[in-house]
């Protein structure tokens, strides 16, 4: 299932105070001479080794004259690894001082440490040379296969990096020692050649999910970004976890691992194959911090992600009604405008679950507030209260930012009692932190500091009280995104609000469309089907230009600062500061922002979520969130952030969306019919169906652009009724899975159409010939026996489904308008058998809404030839019946028979081989078989 339940208590641990951070000891940095030269740094030398019950610890002592290449070395590190569980292998370097940063407990938990003594039963095992220190890890299983992690390159030839300012030299390797500085850390690993690796992001990847370990291969910077989703650059959120998968050739032996560095430092990660190398590496450079890294054995995808979210926490539980449709824009100026999406949603029978706001509901564009005149209080009350009525929802946008009051006269609470409270980001000075963002000068919520809990709670509930009754939050901007390159200066300079210029203003029109449509010719609504027929001149998909990258090395290398670490990540913007806080400001605790940049989304997503879980009590917290870090899922979902009106996004989406299951942020999505730039009919139309099948369904657009909500043309009303049908159908289907792949769960494949003007689609069928492949609307079997491409129909509005043999799904038999309204219609079954009759399946239930979940049933069924039996566990009233039963690839029965009675109502179709018993009327709170004879 989606969700997993979160200890609350943990949670309430949480906040309460950041633990007391030693500040980094004061850099006397014109006495370092850097060398830029990491190929000279010494290494360290593993010396005074204890093993214990559940693992080892060493000292590690630099072996050289320290080559402070860009930081100072630090003499003197230690080690400790510890095998935590089976799967888990744990192992982390940090200076024996304990100076440097280090994820405090109270952002990210983690389970206790173990007191058996797993280390000759652990999957992994690990290994090291003393001088110079290196390690690696093996599987226990195949101790001379290529390890897992292997940090002994030592003799790999190596290009130091280019000094200063250099040209971009992006596929130089400075040497593989493992350096440990202030404010610099490297560290490599070599991979297989052309290994497979999965993860490291977030990153709309040119490459795919896969990314790319070529010559050039892939930089993943980890440095939280407010930026229209580039490719290949660091973006929103951070996530430093890869899943690596290995085919055996020999053995035939598919298996993979996930490693894990829990560091919200500033990074960048490399995947790279030296030329001529026979491997290829990962290496990690990170501006500060500690060295802790987990592995984890796997062997199957599926595990691997399991075992990082047991480390850092499960998803947290969606409440059904998210699974619906939601409609939102930036530019519904009113209520008025608001209200009409609702009614024409419902005129054009669109379900529509969840209405949105942008910031053009707020007052003045600041937070916790409704525009009097725009949005009055009271009339957002009685919209949403009606809403409510119909079983629909309401979410507002919320800012990171909070306003600045710029004089005694303009009362903006939020700001005073914040202010009063302490609990705003602040200048290495003590005072007050100012940035810039849509209401002007803003300051920033301190996540660290102790008041900064109650105050949102506290801002969060007046804003309810006030008439905006949501029923979750939409949390936009917090990487945290500011205008001002760093600071915005002194109090005394910000007297007056800065003007903002906003898309679809004078000035910033919005006049492009997707790759292909000419608004020439069909002109500028986006519709190709006027007379239906479409108008449409084909064209070759826009490539983006290759990326320019910034040379290593090309921050300041005197003069070190917090603001312009010596060495310089590879951040799309150039230097840190730029477009959000400075990374010299300060957090309660005397945490540099340098440090937690990365965790300011997960910070407030977590003190958004208890909030909410204060002030919706008993209610599961629903939050869609821009920045991520790693266990951000214990806490929110996500949206995929700035995406094009493009075909291009929408291929871009798939990758993104699967990357977050690694991630073990599930409940995920894209601005389905694209953000920025004007959307079209046709696009709009495949986005509408493809993304019915993604966790997250929300159709969102920039304000400016022309208006794409799915009943602005006929083909993607209907196209979306189709998708939205099959997808309330499926809802006990989604609610039982964790979301893999591009196959939902194991059972239901789909292929979307991609490009525009296509009428086919060509799709691959894992199997090869040995797997059936049922089309979902008319059950035939799918010939896939040669293994390669399937060309598919696919004509418009139309998106392929296929569903597998061996697999048993409950479905809604009623797909209603809203979510709450498909829940109270009865259900249907559908097997598809394999070839020897066997199926075996689950569907969890429970009443879609509490927090924690309340009591549920989970209802087994197991299918052998002629029956079907369904076992019920658990004590949740399942108050729908079942009502149809369908069996796919079964013969002609003669008989068919309920708890020993003898059955009408059933038909047999023979072309798919279809049984379809009707009427059925089963209480799923018991236990039941249901049997069929053939005479053959
Ligand atoms: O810089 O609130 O990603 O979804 O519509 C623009 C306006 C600020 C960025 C979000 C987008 C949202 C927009 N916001």
């Amino acid at each position: 299932m989606l969700g997993r339940s979160i200890a609350l208590s943990t949670f309430l641990l949480a906040l309460g105070a950041a633990a007391p951070a030693s500040p980094p000891a004061a850099l006397d940095v014109e006495n370092v001479t850097h060398s830029l030269n990491v190929s000279s740094c010494p290494g360290y030398a593993l010396e005074s080794l204890r093993e214990t019950n559940t693992g080892l610890t060493a000292a590690l002592s630099l072996v050289g004259p320290a080559c402070n290449a860009f930081g100072r070395d630090i003499t003197n590190l230690t080690i400790e690894v510890t095998y935590e569980t089976i799967t888990r292998l744990h192992v982390k370097i940090y200076d024996t001082d304990e100076q440097q940063f280090s994820i405090p407990e109270s952002v990210i938990s983690r389970p206790q440490a173990p007191t058996s003594a797993l280390r000759n039963s652990s999957d992994l095992e690990f290994h090291y040379d003393t001088l110079p220190f290196a390690f690696w890890i093996t599987r226990r299983s195949e101790p001379d296969a290529f390890p897992l992690f292997d940090t002994r390159l030592a003799s790999l030839p190596s290009t130091p990096i280019p000094p200063n300012n250099a040209t971009d030299n992006s596929t130089a390797f400075d040497g593989f020692p493992l350096v440990f500085e202030d404010q610099y850390l490297q560290l490599t690993s070599a991979l297989p050649l052309d290994a497979n690796v999965y993860g490291l992001g977030e990153a709309v990847s040119s490459s795919g999910l896969r990314r790319d370990v070529s010559q050039n291969g892939t930089i993943q910077t980890f440095w939280a970004r407010d930026i229209q989703d580039p490719l290949d650059e660091n973006v929103y959120g951070s996530h430093p976890i890869y899943l690596e998968h290995r085919y055996n050739q020999t053995t035939q032996k598919s298996q993979s691992h996930g490693v894990f560095l829990l560091s919200s430092s500033g990074a960048d990660v490399l995947l790279r194959t030296p030329p001529s190398s026979n491997v290829s590496l990962v290496q990690y450079r990170m501006l500060g911090g500690i060295l802790d890294f987990y592995l984890f054995s796997g062997p199957s995808p599926k595990s691997v992600v399991e075992q990082y979210g047991a480390l850092i926490g499960l998803p947290t539980w969606q409440p059904a009604w998210g699974f619906g449709f939601h409609l939102c824009r930036w530019g519904y100026l009113d209520i008025n405008e608001t209200r009409a999406q609702v009614d024409n949603m419902r005129a054009a029978n669109i379900p529509l679950e969840v209405m949105w706001n942008d910031i053009d509901v707020f007052h003045s564009l600041r937070d916790f507030t409704s525009d009097p005149v725009s949005f009055p209080g009271d009339e957002m009350r009685v919209f949403i209260q009606n809403l409510t009525k119909n079983h629909q929802h309401y979410i507002p946008i919320l800012d990171a930012a909070v306003a600045k009051q710029v004089n005694s006269t303009d009362l903006y609470y939020p700001y005073i009692e914040g202010a009063k409270q302490d609990v705003f980001m602040e200048n290495p000075d003590g005072t007050e932190y100012v940035g810039q963002v849509w209401p002007g000068y803003t300051v920033f919520p301190d996540w660290f500091a102790n008041n900064t809990q109650q105050w949102w709670t506290q801002g969060l509930k007046n804003w309810s009280d006030s008439g905006v009754e949501y029923s979750g939050i939409w949390l936009d901007m917090n990487e945290a995104s500011s205008f001002c390159d760093g600071s915005c200066g002194s109090n005394a300079n910000l007297s007056i609000t800065p003007p903002q210029v906003l898309p679809g203003d004078p000035g910033d029109l919005i006049t492009d469309y997707p790759e292909g449509y000419n608004s020439t010719l069909s002109g500028p609504s986006g519709n190709i089907t006027v007379n239906g027929t479409s108008t449409y001149v084909r064209r070759a998909v826009e490539v983006a230009p290759p990326l320019n990258r910034r040379g290593v090395g090309a921050g300041k290398q005197s003069g070190v600062d917090l603001n312009t670490p010596p060495y310089a990540i590879h951040n799309g913007f150039g230097r840190l500061s730029i477009h959000t806080i400075a990374p010299n400001a300060t957090h309660a605790g005397g945490y540099a922002e340098l440090d937690v940049h990365n965790m300011w989304g997960l910070m407030e997503e977590k003190t958004t979520h208890k909030a909410l879980s204060d002030i919706l009590p008993g209610k599961r917290p629903f939050i869609i969130s821009r920045s991520t870090f790693a266990s951000s899922g214990k806490w929110t979902g996500h949206w995929l952030g700035d995406n094009f009106s493009k075909w291009e996004y929408m291929r871009l989406s798939i990758q993104g969306i699967l990357q977050f299951q690694i991630f073990q942020i599930p409940f995920v999505g894209a601005d389905t019919c694209g953000f920025i730039g004007n959307t079209d009919e046709e696009l709009c139309n495949r986005w509408m169906q493809l993304s019915a099948f993604t966790p997250f369904y929300r159709n969102h657009n920039q304000r400016g652009a022309i208006s794409q909500e799915p009943y602005r043309w006929d083909s993607v009303a209907n196209a979306s009724r189709t998708a939205i049908s099959i997808r309330y159908s499926l809802l006990p289907y989604w609610y039982t899975l964790v979301v893999e792949q591009f196959l939902i769960g194991s059972d239901i494949l789909v292929t979307p159409v991609l490009t525009p003007n296509a009428s086919t689609v060509d799709g691959v069928f894992p199997g090869r010939g040995n797997v059936t492949w049922r089309d979902w609307y008319t059950h035939n079997v799918l010939n896939t026996t040669s293994g390669g491409n399937v060309t598919l129909s696919a004509p418009l509005g139309h998106i392929n489904v296929h569903i597998r043999d061996g697999s048993v799904i409950l479905t809604h038999s009623e797909p209603a308008y809203t979510i709450e309204e498909t829940r109270q219609g009865p259900y249907s079954l559908l097997v598809s058998q394999t070839s020897d009759g066997h199926v075996f399946g689950t569907a969890y239930i429970d009443d879609g809404i509490s927090s924690p979940p309340g009591p549920s049933k989970t209802l087994a069924f197991s299918v052998t030839a002629g029956q079907v039996k369904i076992t019920a566990h658990g004590a949740f009233d399942v108050k729908q019946k079942l009502q149809v039963i369908t069996v796919l690839g079964t013969k002609k029965p003669t008989v068919v028979k309920m708890g020993g009675e003898s059955k009408d109502g059933w038909e047999y179709i023979e072309a798919q081989e279809k049984l379809v018993v009707k009427g059925i009327n089963l209480d799923l709170n018991e236990d039941a078989t249901i049997v069929w004879k053939s005479d053959v």
